[in-house]
């Protein structure tokens, strides 16, 4: 079975681990956001890539879902002392991470081929894909003037008010090698439970990829759970764009996109008027605590993929 998974950040790296331990290691492949990648210190920093990497090399911070596990902060404490910024806070094992990804772009070498190589040294068996070689940023139109993602995510723990977004660089982006062939070669394609705004909007406004997407069997997990999203902005978004969010909001969201989504138990409410959009709800625990969580979420999503399709 071949699988093309989309993803954000820390959600979508919690589902990868999932279907990783459930799928062959070929049968997997991982499209991840770049949109929120910056330059930092001199460094160019691409957090979603680094967080999924991280979970399915085994070796993320499981407290914060983000960075190394068994990190240590000395070149933080290093350059708070000197008066650098520490807002976005950088582990000494993460550094590596940065200060090797710049060396080698800096040297024209592709992200794509970068991240490949950093998989293999990090004993990642899946193939996991940048969305594009080329640069891409969120900008956020917020009530505070225009934000960075990371500015607004972290540094302003996005308190702004969203009036809209936009990514800048996308009319001259194009899907990283392998991107296309990868979703339409695909058994099944699964939208992570990540931001929609945000983390899986860029890869599916690359060219090619939304009808790639929207014409395979495409089922994407739902971020809003009971009114609230499992981590970060997406709810506070959906209300600042005008939108309650819901499931139901979600299923809208991707109307034409997805042919199912996954929602959570509390939100079987939602189910009739997501099949009345034409998307197939499926129903079961979405929320992702532990090992075992991550685990039946992947089976669910993959018996639904296999024997559940009508
Ligand atoms: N998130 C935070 O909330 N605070 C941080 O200081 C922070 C540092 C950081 C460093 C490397 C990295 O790969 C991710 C990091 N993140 C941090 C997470 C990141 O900002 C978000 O998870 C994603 O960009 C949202 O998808």
């Amino acid at each position: 079975m071949k699988i093309a998974a989309l993803a954000g950040g820390v959600g979508g790296a919690k589902l990868a681990q999932g279907l990783a331990a459930v799928l062959g290691p070929r049968e997997l492949t991982v499209i991840v956001n770049t949109a929120d990648d910056f330059d930092h210190l001199g460094l160019r920093i691409c957090p979603d890539l680094d967080t999924v990497c991280y979970a399915l090399g085994g070796i993320s911070n499981p407290a914060t879902g983000w960075g190394r596990h068994d990190e240590t902060w000395n070149a933080m404490a290093e350059l708070g002392r000197l008066g650098a910024p520490t807002w976005f806070r950088l582990g000494d094992r993460d550094l590596a991470t940065h200060m090797e990804r710049t060396r080698r772009l800096n040297l024209g070498q592709a992200l794509s081929t970068i991240t490949a190589d950093f998989c293999a040294a990090w004993g990642v068996g899946q193939r996991v894909l940048p969305m594009t070689d080329d640069r891409v940023a969120s900008i956020l139109e917020t009530d505070e003037g225009d934000l960075d993602f990371q500015e607004y995510f972290v540094q302003r723990a996005f308190q702004p008010r969203v009036r809209a977004i936009r990514f800048s660089g996308l009319e001259n982006a194009a899907p990283a090698p392998a991107v296309l062939d990868a979703l339409q070669g695909a058994d099944g394609i699964i939208l992570c439970p990540s931001n929609p705004f945000v983390s899986l909007a860029p890869i599916l406004a690359l060219p090619g990829v939304q009808s790639a997407v929207s014409a395979g069997r495409s089922i994407a997990v739902s971020p809003i759970v009971g009114g609230r999203a499992i981590k970060g902005p997406a709810a506070k978004m959906f209300v600042e764009l005008g939108i309650p969010p819901s499931a139901q909001a979600v299923a809208e969201y991707y109307k034409g996109i997805i042919r199912a989504l996954v929602i959570d138990d509390i939100d079987a409410v939602h189910a009739a008027s997501i099949s009345r959009l034409g998307i197939l709800p499926l129903i079961c625990n979405t929320l992702m605590h532990d090992r075992a969580d991550r685990l039946q979420l992947a089976h669910q999503v993959l018996n639904f993929l296999t024997s559940g399709w009508q």
